[in-house]
Order: C-alpha cells, then sequence, then structure tokens
C-alpha cells in the first residue's frame, strides 16, 4: 500500500510520431493542476510524464524522415521537454521508453507473465491498425476501417498471447469493489459492459518489425508497445526493484489521467497485466474529453492542430493554462476557438480577478502609505466576504478529489465576483474621505481575500499567483495550505503595485 500522504499521478506516455499539440498539454496540464494542489495541501507527490517512442508507428514515422529511429525519438521527444518547460509543468520524473531503466523493468513484468502461465505462443491472422497501435476482430471493423476511423492491415505472424480471458471475472470483481476505479462514472459503465462481453486473450508481441523491447529469450519478437508502453507507470518508480523506495511510497498509483481513446488501454490490458504479474492494480483511471478546434475534429490533414507553443506566445502561459482548464469540464468534449480564449482572457483573467488585485492594491498604495492597513471592527458585510473566501479550500479538496479543475475555478471565480461587489457596494474611494479608519478595515479585508484566492489559484496560474502573492509580501513560508488561516499582517510593507493580467488586445468576437 502506498504511504499516507504520498500521492502518484501519471500522464500518458505520448507517441514521438510528430510535434506535441493542445491535446497532449491538456492531459500533462490537468495533471500539473492536480499535483500542485496536492503539494500545496502537504501531500508528497510523485508525478510522471514522458514518452512512448517504440513500435511500428514511431518506427515508420522514423524512417519518413530519413532518421534512425532512436536520432529520431531523440530529436522528437525533446519536443515533449521543451512543451513540458514552456507549459511551466512540475513533473517529477520524465520517462522515456527507449531508456534502459524501461527495458529492464518490461523485461522483467514479461517474465512475471511467463511465470504465472498467463502467456503462450501461437499465431495471430487479423487486423492491425499501426495509428492506434491496436488490433482489431473482423466484427469490429467499420467499413473496412478500425472504429477510430483509422486504416487497418492484414497481419499474420507468430505472436505470444497474453491469456486476457482467464481474467474477465477478476477484472468484473474488480470494478464491483471499487465503484470508482474509472472516472467519470459513464466511463466505469463502458468499461464494465466491454469486459461483460466477453475477453479475447491478446497478442503481446510482433514480429515483422524490430523497433521495441525484444522477447527475453525469443529475441525474433518484440514486446507489443502497449505492453511496452504501460509499464512505464512502474518502470519510473524502479519495478522491478519492488523493496525499492519509490516503488513502496507511490505505488499503486492514485490516478492515470487519460484521453477517452486510450481507456482501454489501461482499465482492461492494464490491470489484467498487474494482476497476472502479482502487482496491485491502480487505484483511479480517469478518461478526459476530446478537444476539436472551431468545431472541428483536430488534424495534420485538415492543417488545423493548434500548438501549445503559439497559444502562449500569443495569448500569455498562464492565459492558456486557465483557458484549457476552465473552458470545458473536465471529463466533456470541448471546443477550442480564439474568440473564446480571448473572451476568457479579457473577462475572468482581466476583468474579474486582474482588475479586482490592481485596485486593491493600487488604493492601498495610494491612501495606506503602501502597507497593509490596519482593520477595525468588523461589520457583517465584512465578515460575510471573509467567511465566504474562508470555506473555499474545503469546497476545493472536494472538487480536485475528482481532479475538477473546471468546477475548483468556478468557485474561485465565485469569491471574487463577490469580492468585487463588495467594493463596488462598501466604495472605499468615498470612505477615504468621509471615514479614513473604515477604508482601511474594507482594504484589508479585501486584499486578505486576494492573498486567499492567490493561495488557491496557485495551482492552476503558477506564476501569476506567485506574483500575486510577491505583490501582497507573503513570506515563502506562508504560501501553502497550511498557512490558509494567517492573515494579512498589518503595517507590512508592499512593493509598487503592477497588473498581473493585462487585457488581450484583439476583439473578442470572431
Ligand atoms: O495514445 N483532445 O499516445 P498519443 C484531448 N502512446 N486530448 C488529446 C487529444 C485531443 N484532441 N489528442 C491527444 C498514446 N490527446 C500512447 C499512450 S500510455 C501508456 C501510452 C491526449 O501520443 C489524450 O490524453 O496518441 C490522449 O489519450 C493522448 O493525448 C494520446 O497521446
Amino acid at each position: 500500500m502506498a504511504a499516507s500522504g504520498a500521492f502518484y499521478v501519471t500522464t500518458p506516455i505520448y507517441y514521438v510520431n510528430d510535434q506535441p499539440h493542445i491535446g497532449h498539454a491538456y492531459t500533462t496540464l490537468a495533471c500539473d493542476a492536480l499535483a500542485r494542489f496536492m503539494r500545496l495541501d502537504g501531500r508528497t507527490v510523485r508525478f510522471l510524464t514522458g514518452t512512448d517512442e517504440h513500435g511500428q508507428k514511431v518506427e515508420k514515422a522514423a524512417a519518413e524522415t530519413g532518421l534512425d529511429p532512436q536520432a529520431f525519438t531523440d530529436k522528437v521527444s525533446r519536443h515533449f521537454r521543451d512543451l513540458a518547460a514552456a507549459m511551466n509543468f512540475s513533473h517529477d520524473d520524465f520517462i522515456r521508453t527507449t531508456e534502459e531503466r524501461h527495458k529492464v523493468s518490461v523485461r522483467a513484468i514479461w517474465q512475471r507473465l511467463v511465470a504465472s502461465g498467463d502467456i503462450y505462443l501461437d499465431k495471430y491472422a487479423g487486423w492491425y491498425s499501426v495509428r492506434d497501435e491496436a488490433f482489431y476482430g473482423e466484427s469490429e471493423l467499420v467499413d473496412g476501417k478500425a472504429p477510430t476511423g483509422a486504416p487497418v492491415e492484414w497481419v499474420e505472424e507468430p505472436s505470444y498471447f497474453f491469456r486476457l480471458s482467464a481474467w474477465q471475472d477478476r477484472l468484473l470483481q474488480l470494478y464491483r469493489e471499487r465503484p470508482d476505479f474509472v472516472l467519470p462514472a459513464t466511463r466505469m459503465n463502458e468499461v464494465t459492459s466491454f469486459v461483460k462481453g466477453g475477453l479475447q486473450d491478446l497478442s503481446v508481441s510482433r514480429t515483422t518489425f524490430a523497433w521495441g523491447v525484444p522477447v527475453p529469450g525469443d529475441p525474433a519478437h518484440v514486446v507489443y508497445v502497449w505492453l511496452d508502453a504501460l509499464t512505464n507507470y512502474i518502470s519510473a518508480l524502479g519495478f522491478p526493484d519492488t523493496e525499492g523506495e519509490l516503488y513502496r511510497t507511490f505505488w499503486p498509483a492514485d490516478f492515470h489521467v487519460v484521453g477517452k481513446d486510450i481507456l482501454r488501454f489501461h482499465a482492461v490490458y492494464w490491470p489484467a497485466f498487474l494482476m497476472s504479474a502479482g502487482l496491485e492494480p491502480p487505484r483511479r483511471v480517469f478518461a478526459h474529453g476530446w478537444w476539436t478546434v472551431e468545431g472541428q475534429k483536430m488534424s495534420k490533414s485538415l492543417g488545423n492542430v493548434v500548438s501549445p507553443f503559439t497559444l502562449i506566445e500569443r495569448y500569455g502561459l498562464d492565459q492558456t493554462r486557465y483557458f484549457l482548464l476552465r473552458e470545458i469540464a473536465f471529463g466533456n468534449d470541448g471546443d477550442f476557438s480564439h474568440a473564446a480564449m480571448v473572451r476568457r482572457i479579457n473577462h475572468d483573467l482581466a476583468n474579474d480577478y486582474g482588475n479586482l488585485a490592481q485596485r486593491v492594491l493600487s488604493m492601498i498604495a495610494k491612501n495606506c502609505g503602501g502597507s497593509v492597513p490596519e482593520p477595525g471592527p468588523l461589520t457583517d458585510a465584512d465578515e460575510a466576504l471573509l467567511e465566504a473566501a474562508q470555506a473555499l479550500l474545503p469546497k476545493l479538496r472536494t472538487a480536485m478529489a475528482e481532479i475538477a479543475s473546471h468546477r475548483a475555478l468556478e468557485l474561485i471565480w465565485e469569491i471574487c465576483g463577490a469580492a468585487n461587489r463588495y467594493v463596488d457596494a462598501q466604495a472605499p474611494w468615498t470612505l477615504r474621505r468621509t471615514d479614513p479608519a473604515r477604508m482601511a478595515t474594507v482594504l484589508w479585508v479585501l486584499a486578505d481575500t486576494v492573498r486567499r484566492l492567490a493561495l488557491l489559484t496557485q495551482p492552476y496560474l503558477p506564476g501569476s499567483s506567485t506574483r500575486l502573492l510577491d505583490l501582497l509580501a507573503i513570506p515563502a513560508a506562508e504560501r501553502s495550505f497550511a498557512a490558509w488561516d494567517i492573515p494579512l499582517r498589518p503595517g507590512t510593507a508592499l512593493p509598487a503595485p503592477s497588473g498581473v493580467f493585462p487585457r488581450h488586445g484583439e476583439p473578442d468576437a470572431a
């Protein structure tokens, strides 16, 4: 069992056949927000991402560029690391399946599957989609294509099989015992009915190409890329050393976060492999939805692939993070459009949050000698705002337990709205002349509310939240959730205020 307080979250490892796009950025961003939240909340977090570098799809992409697969994967994998840096991801480890530590782990899990009697040699004859790196039965094809729309080719070759059929009952038992094994709940139903429909044994080796981990004892075969890839989640914890610190602390993973396209691999095949290998299955798999772009499927052939690098350059980093996390409910599908992005930047970030902080900080700079004002007795309106802000943290904990960053942001913005209404109602600019002591109280209430908002926006908008906390002179030791109830100290000198969320110049409407 994972040690109490430990929290392990993983992203899919991305194929290095192509450039990263917003879909890839999105999954890792969701995990980043979750990892940052849990760290701020005092958990010992391990956050893993990486690249999936073996298999026919990558071998083919390498051949098309004229590079050998290793040189090609070195090059493309770098783009994913660059993306992680550009997006300010806080991963603790980045695994590549071409690393020796991973190959050792793949060989070890293979041997465990052999030892458990679940591997046998036979012959595969059927359809294969290189794009999906998946086998399809005749009855699954739709108009001669994979159900995903990917082209398929006929494959006939000697192959090792994994006795997946033998794991049907154990899988159904796992789903019964842990109804939140797959989230959202609708996805759990999909998985359960797929398994109830009956499981075929799974081909787990290939012989018609060489770019992979050779099967121990039979190097004519390479391990099927999905068995290879899934194992990354434990390779990165030092498997096969199950007594090592990392494995003991972090396995089983709290969340494997994936797109809905690869749920079956994570919720059916992976727990079956693990149970067969005598290892614990992960705690939960979250399958999120799909981004389209201006109403269309994102694809190279349509030429509408959105690059996260371009978004960051055009709109700003935290603006991009905010849009992706807020625009769609985590789990649902959603649409990217520039108009929607500009609306979010100007309305939510510039008008609501940025303007609140800027108004409060500049009034304090001008009217309170540039230091945190001293509050007097509190009115009902003051108490109401302070209490509403105080109540945010437990609500966010509930939302983030299901990776609902969109909900967390909605809740934060509700308080932002309440604070803006409070400023208007209290009119501190009038109090400046009529009742300066009352003005000081109002500005203190507001500044402490901004402190709480900035503490809570750290997981989602890390750079901007740090700037806001700097503007409030919050010491480094008081930026975790442990400092939630340590209020702003009157008299603390504040730096000169500056705007944190500029408006975007382009028009809102496309
Ligand atoms: O499947 N909307 O890698 P991959 C949302 N190597 N998310 C999207 C998306 C979109 N339009 N497009 C991609 C693989 N994604 C395997 C995984 S894991 C052991 C091996 C995200 O490069 C989403 O998370 O095809 C999806 O599951 C993943 O990218 C697929 O990445």
